[in-house]
């Protein structure tokens, strides 16, 4: 390993992981929702929870609201409650989701009095980042078939393309929104967002401020998803992650934990094509459904750490040279030598430069943080995901 380490460690010191506020609350699947003890009331409370996370780890310096998941009156005074706690309100999601009035679809809905609902709420989330001063929108869509024949496919394209134009419009000079596809789910037959493709090509006609995310669980099994990173990157196309783990569908599991070598060979290609930059919006898109939700994140924040530090130790000159010689195991080997390092050494190291303690997760337990929401949270139960 020639890689410098006191490069690797000044390029970890700029990393920064947007937290959801949505992972704080109680949430689970369609069959229960297991409460847990403490959990936040109010987003100012998710706020709260996501400063620990930062303070934790000195790389998660922003969490993501959901609109209208964590809807306040005042959002120039959620932005200030955040400022307090070290934190800032980051990227706004969209909710088109979860009105009855969706049930055949948001913006690509044949009826124009839902399409138009669904549009002014995603003009509404652009009002909320003029005062939070979030530079992105997140925009999900729901919206599908179940059956052959349901509706028109084009039709529905036209649809999605008018309403994100009109989105689009009203973005300020410094703000942008996110795209996000899904194979499936809800919507069994056919998804009006697929995949990377079709974000792809909405966001292409619209200009630079329309931006492809990823979210890593999104995608049908054994896809290549540093393939599509990596063109994305190259096509300047590549708004930023959703990060979270899957074994089978959308299961929005810790990022990291069901296959770190992916999260490995992702950071690779972000690192090599110019996307370890605040230009790439890194985030968390979880669940903590029965294991415990602040270390749960802290936990996932440490993934990508770790991930990104083993990137960043790549001997690319060594990779390169094997590359041009054609030496296929030369180049592979040195791609897993990177892997296979053991950074958490050079993590805890760094984390005392930073004036952190050397284990996030030892020092969250020590520090009596839940024990004291547990005991003062008890009259209520926070709106989270399904809320
Ligand atoms: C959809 C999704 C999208 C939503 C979030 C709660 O599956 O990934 O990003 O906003 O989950
Ligand atoms: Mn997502
Ligand atoms: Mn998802």
């Amino acid at each position: 390993m020639t890689t410098d380490t006191a490069q690797a460690k000044a390029a970890l010191r700029t990393q920064r992981i947007e937290t959801p506020s949505w992972a704080y609350g109680n949430s689970g699947t369609r069959f229960k929702v297991f409460a847990q003890q403490g959990v936040p009331r109010t987003p100012q409370e998710k706020i709260d929870d996501a400063a620990q996370v930062h303070r934790y780890t000195g790389i998660a310096p922003s969490v993501a609201l959901h609109i209208p998941w964590d809807k306040v009156d005042d959002y120039a005074a959620l932005a200030e409650h955040a400022r307090e706690r070290g934190v800032q309100v980051g990227t706004i999601n969209t909710n088109v989701f979860q009105d009855d009035d969706y049930m055949l679809g948001s913006v690509t809905n044949p009826d124009p009095a839902v399409r138009k609902k669904a549009l002014n709420h995603l003009l509404e989330c652009v009002d909320i980042m003029d005062v939070t001063g979030s530079r992105d929108l997140k925009l999900w869509f729901s919206d599908g078939t179940n059956y052959p024949g349901q509706d028109d496919i084009r039709a529905r394209q036209d649809r999605l393309a008018e309403a994100l134009a009109a989105v689009y419009e009203r973005l300020g000079d410094d703000q942008r929104f996110l795209l996000e596809y899904k194979l499936f789910e809800p919507a069994f037959y056919t998804t009006d967002l697929p995949d990377w493709g079709t974000s792809y090509a909405h966001c292409l006609k619209l200009g630079p401020k329309a931006q492809v995310v990823v979210d890593t669980g999104h995608h049908a099994p054994g896809t290549n998803i540093e393939f599509i990173v990596a063109f994305l990157l190259r096509e300047g196309k590549l708004g930023g992650f959703d990060f979270n783990s899957r074994f089978y569908a959308d299961d929005d599991l810790m990022v990291g934990a069901a296959d770190p070598f992916q999260l490995f060979r992702i950071m690779h290609e972000v690192i090599q094509g110019g996307g370890y930059t605040d230009e790439i919006a890194f985030m968390l898109d979880q669940c903590h459904n029965i294991e415990p939700k602040i270390p749960g994140q802290i936990r996932s924040v440490m993934n990508v750490q770790e991930a990104t530090a083993k990137a960043l130790l790549v001997d690319v000159e060594a990779l390169r040279a094997a590359q041009k010689a054609g030496d296929v195991l030369g180049a592979n080997a040195v791609f897993m030598d990177a892997y296979n390092t053991d950074v958490r050494p050079l993590l805890a190291e760094l984390r005392a430069e930073m004036g952190l303690a050397p284990d996030p997760m030892a020092a969250y337990a020590r520090s009596g943080y839940f024990e004291k929401i547990r005991d003062g949270r008890k009259d209520g139960q926070a709106a989270g995901w399904g809320a």
